[in-house]
């Protein structure tokens, strides 16, 4: 047949797969292993193109690597807890469990739709018990070996609903149902110890050659490593009840230039100093209601209220220093209070200028004038050298640094040194505990003589109830009659169930060390895990690049220092990919058009689109990241149905490189099934016209031998291609071999036939990975017998790599000034660039850019200048 029709051949050959289990990982496979991962989904309902980006590069991955030999894990399962099923239940009163167990079903059959190579017998969902009561087993042996600790942290109180809210349901403030500011209330967690281990995760991310610089560089930030040093100021006659304050620095060498000291509003200081002072307390309680979500403070106004206590300089006997409370200090970093050097820092700079204190530079660029250098609307915050600071002055800034603690260290008040060093970390212990029903219980018994026990473990799992009522705010494990009355597993008393389930990062930070042993008693096994850990190449989107990708880490050294892992680090490469993004449509009335709605009319000049409803025009506007908001969506299922998955993953493999973002466009997709055609009626027409058993020739006609270069370059590109993840580099030579192929028509005499039989396999080979079904059918339709998933990867014969070389004069206004010695089928573009970058020729052409350089095949080069 002439045309190609995917969907029978697709479903076909999926069945074919399946049948065989040509995807389950054998872990007693003795051949070298090969990890490799997309970021499991969360089962919202229908798979995006995003889904189809991410797991088509994968796929690549898996195939390639196991033509290549390796023993392939490639796993998929389900981040299936979370917020958006209660959202479900509390709008359309349908359970969290049925709404994501229905989603998942047809995420299933979407995936299965795209002839992935996954190994579905792996497949779990972070809501299955099973997979939950794993992980309660492993937040207790977490408690155990004291990575759990319970402490009490603010979360968003909606005073209307009476009830927590996650960050995301906190819009501009307000409760997202209630409209009702939120409050911050102080209420009592679980946190894992992330901070123990923030040295640690540091000094891993040096090992990690193969992930973007860029992640590495957000996680180095997010960790936030700071040297600083402690120092104790002295406070004036005693100023309530207080001799001392101790705060925070990394910058004591600009000491000399402090203007003022601040303390959070949560500070005791601030408690004492607010006792009888009705201004201050006022204060203290507004700066509590505005809450203290860090990336507010760094934009808010900067505010602050003197305390009337004042320091002492430790330098300068003359110098007093106020003591304000202020908003931008927070308390659970350093010490929560601070000297401000308003010079030198931009949060004190602001801060100083609102209040109308001192701004004295203390350190400037070095060859400035110390009499007039000045700072104006922007802190100085980069390197010099020290002025207007005593026994400082001349000196960097990591020298005095050094000389500022040497001093305060050798002095003291009340008998304990005036500073001492201190490395701070930004990180924060890892708030677990949220106040939700559709989570991982939290396996905890609270009893009023005996505290917090773990639930024994001949109780877990502690399972979810399901008869629940979704009718009011809240958490409905709080409200259910029964569940949460046990007895005391220590004392027998009655007592009660910790109702708050784990955040939902908890079940992804250790789903990719599950798939290795998904169906074992225990969380895991340690052959198993050893075998298949770290991930070879994990493939997800950046906007994971700091929580998931961070607790992740952690988890697997937890896991390692309780010796459950051999490994520290999870993943071993990762890659980023962009986004998919495509036009937007407005009507008139400002309402957006979804991209099945509309007709384009295109002429010369152009494109215009219309409602295929009314024929009313629609304004084309700006290319943007899919969203159902913007309706710009396209809904892979109709793809798939329509050109087949094939085409969708080729056409998301080759448009762009895959870490930059993917303009869908419907001219793109029917390119790229043009192209499935082509390929069918080309591959097609060898097997017809080409006997499959021609024997291969003891010599190579001039022809036959070009064809089979052509197929081996192509070959060695497209696996340094596929190796570094650049499947649109690997897809451009994949066209330009059929071009030569299809062209390689002619002479037919023994060779050539040959050439034209190994240039269509390794063709079909190659392009397998990004369209398996299409290879198959190829591959069968060329005689083979073996599947091409059963197929071994082919081999590059290298003497066809090296190219003949040609030496070809170069001129220069006709005088020959040069020689250049060039592939013989080099492009014209290369031996123009070659040409030009002659250094006879720069010398001749005395920096003047030639007008035209004019090749003549093989032949000659003349430049005009
Ligand atoms: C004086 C100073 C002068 C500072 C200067 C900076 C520049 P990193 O590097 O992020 O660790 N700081 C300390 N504790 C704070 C807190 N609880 N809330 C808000 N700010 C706090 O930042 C350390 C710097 O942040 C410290 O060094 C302190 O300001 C401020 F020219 O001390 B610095
Ligand atoms: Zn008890």
């Amino acid at each position: 047949t002439e045309r190609y029709d995917p969907r029978p051949v697709e479903a076909h050959w999926q069945s074919v797969w399946a049948e065989k289990r040509l995807f389950e990982a054998r872990d007693e496979d003795p051949r070298p292993k090969y990890y490799v991962l997309e970021m499991f989904p969360y089962p919202s309902g229908r798979i995006h193109m995003g889904h189809v980006r991410n797991y088509a590069m994968g796929d690549v991955i898996a195939r390639y690597k196991r033509a290549k030999g390796f023993s392939v894990l490639h796993p998929m399962g389900w981040d299936a807890f979370g917020m958006p099923a209660e959202n479900a239940a509390m709008q359309n009163k349908v359970h969290p469990k049925a709404w994501t167990y229905e989603n998942i079903a047809a995420m299933r059959a979407q995936l299965k739709s795209m002839g992935l190579s996954l190994d579905w017998s792996r497949e779990f969902a972070t809501c299955d018990v099973d997979y939950y009561a794993r992980q309660q087993k492993l937040f207790l042996d977490f408690l155990k070996a004291g990575f759990v600790r319970r402490k009490t942290a603010k979360v968003n109180w909606d005073p209307v609903d009476q009830t927590v809210l996650a960050n995301e349901q906190v819009i501009d403030g307000r409760g997202w149902r209630s409209g009702a500011p939120v409050e911050q209330r102080e209420l009592t967690q679980w946190f894992f110890t992330i901070t123990d281990f923030a040295q640690d995760l540091l000094d891993g991310l040096e090992t990690l050659d193969r992930w973007p610089e860029k992640v590495r560089l957000m996680q180095r930030n997010w960790i936030g490593r700071s040297e600083g040093l402690r120092v104790h100021f002295e406070l004036e006659a005693n100023a309530a009840g207080q001799d001392t304050l101790e705060i925070f620095t990394t910058r004591p060498d600009t000491l000399f230039g402090a203007a003022f000291l601040a303390v959070a509003p949560d500070h005791p200081l601030a408690a004492a100093a607010a006792a009888g002072n009705a201004g201050l307390s006022a204060f203290i309680e507004e700066c509590r209601r505005m809450g203290t979500a860090t990336a507010d403070l760094e934009t808010a106004e900067k505010r602050g209220y003197d305390t009337g206590i004042r320091a002492r300089h430790p330098f300068d006997e003359s110098r007093t220093l106020p003591v304000y409370v202020a908003n931008f200090i927070l308390m659970d970093y350093g010490t929560g209070a601070i000297f401000g050097c308003p010079a030198h820092d931009q949060r004190d700079l602001d801060f100083a200028r609102a209040y109308d204190l001192p701004v004295l530079p203390v350190v400037m660029p070095e060859g400035e004038n110390p009499e007039t250098f000045g700072v104006g609307a922007e802190a100085y915050t980069g390197d010099g050298v020290h002025i207007h600071s005593a026994f400082l002055d001349g000196m960097g800034v990591d020298e005095a640094k050094d000389e500022v603690a040497r001093r305060l260290e050798g002095r003291t008040v009340d008998g304990k040194p005036m500073a001492e060093r201190e490395v701070n970390f930004r990180l924060r212990d890892w708030g677990i505990s949220r106040q939700r029903y559709w989570g991982c219980p939290i396996p905890i018994i609270h009893c009023e003589t005996c505290g917090a026990q773990p639930v024994p473990d001949a109780d877990l799992p502690v399972v979810l109830p399901d008869d629940i009522e979704f009718d009011r705010p809240g958490n409905p494990l709080d409200r259910h009659p029964t569940w949460r009355h046990v007895a005391c597993p220590s004392c027998g008393a009655p007592a009660r169930r910790e109702t708050d389930t784990m955040d939902t990062f908890v079940d992804s930070s250790w789903y990719f060390i599950r798939f290795t042993a998904p169906h074992a008693d225990e969380p895991t096994v340690p052959e198993a895990l050893s075998r298949w850990m770290a991930v070879d190449q994990y493939i997800g989107g950046v906007e994971h690049a700091i929580l998931h990708l961070l607790y992740s880490r952690f988890f697997t050294r937890a896991l390692h220092r309780i010796g459950k892992s051999n490994v520290d680090e999870p993943f071993a490469g990762l890659f980023t990919q962009g986004m998919v993004v495509h036009e937007t449509y407005r009507a008139e009335d400002g309402r957006w058009i979804a991209p099945h709605e509309i007709r384009f009319v295109v002429d010369e000049e152009k494109r215009t689109a219309f409602l295929i409803e009314n024929g009313e025009e629609v304004t084309i506007g700006s290319i943007e990241k899919m969203s159902k908001s913007k309706r710009n969506t396209v809904d892979p299922s109709e793809i798939i149905g329509t050109y087949g998955a094939d085409t969708a993953r080729w056409f998301m493999l080759s448009d762009s490189p895959p870490d930059r973002d993917v303009i869908w466009t419907e001219a793109g997709v029917e390119g790229a099934h043009r192209f499935v055609q082509r390929l069918w009626r080309l591959i097609g027409r060898i097997a017809e016209t080409v006997p499959a058993n021609v024997t291969r020739p003891a010599e190579f006609g001039t022809d036959a031998l070009d064809l089979r270069r052509k197929t081996h370059r192509t070959l060695d590109a497209v696996i340094s291609d596929i190796e570094r993840l650049r499947f649109n580099r690997a897809v451009a030579q994949l066209y330009e071999l059929t071009n030569a192929i299809s062209a390689a028509t002619g002479s037919e005499d023994g060779s050539a036939a040959w050439a034209r039989r190994e240039a269509a396999d390794f063709l079909v080979l190659m392009i397998a990975p990004m369209m398996p079904h299409l290879a198959e059918e190829l591959w069968r339709v060329l005689g083979h017998e073996q599947l091409v998933g059963e197929t071994a990867w082919p081999d590059v014969q290298q003497d066809l790599l090296a190219r003949d070389t040609v030496l070809l004069p170069v001129q220069v206004n006709g005088k020959k000034r040069g020689e250049l010695t060039i592939a013989a089928d080099a492009s014209n573009a290369e031996i123009e660039t070659e040409a030009l970058a002659l250094e006879s020729v720069q010398r001749f052409l005395e920096g003047r850019v030639p007008r035209k350089v004019i090749i003549v095949p093989n032949r000659i080069v003349n430049v005009v200048a």
